[in-house]
């Protein structure tokens, strides 16, 4: 078995019971939620909106290799209703983002699949709810 953070993000819709749906299906498609932060509330990073964020980090523990829980997790945005995922390389609204934080201790550097994810220790809103749940 595999531990693996995921980062998860919604601006659009009923964002508390979009975070929970997100959730029930990794723990249905991914593996086993371990631990759960708290929701937060933030302002979007980067881009200008009027739409706050809830963002979360769960700690999974998963038989995926790095690819399948990529395509996981992309498959479970689909699902539920995320469509563009960004126009002219800049952040839109979504109902649903689930990003790959860190898996076990591993560093993969593909074109598609960065892991450690290269930009979460600059993002607060990362970094707040990841500390509630990580260990190490
Ligand atoms: N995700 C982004 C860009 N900006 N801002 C907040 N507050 N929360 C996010 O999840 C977020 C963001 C790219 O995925
Ligand atoms: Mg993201
Ligand atoms: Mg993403």
């Amino acid at each position: 078995m595999h531990i693996v953070y995921l980062s998860l993000g919604t601006n659009l819709g009923n964002r508390k019971a979009i975070m929970y749906e997100a959730i029930t299906l990794i723990g249905e498609k991914i593996g086993t939620v371990i631990r759960q932060s708290s929701f937060h509330e933030t302002e979007p990073w980067g881009f200008e909106s009027p739409n706050l964020f809830l963002n979360a980090c769960v700690c999974v523990s998963t038989s995926l290799a790095p690819r399948q829980l990529l395509e996981a997790t992309q498959a479970i945005e689909k699902n539920m209703g995320r469509v563009q995922k960004s126009i002219d390389a800049q952040y839109t609204d979504r109902i649903i983002d689930i990003d790959i934080l860190l898996y076990d201790k591993l560093n993969i550097d593909e074109p598609d699949l960065v892991i450690p994810h290269p930009l979460m220790d600059k993002r607060e809103f990362v970094m707040v709810p990841l500390k509630e749940i990580w260990k190490d």
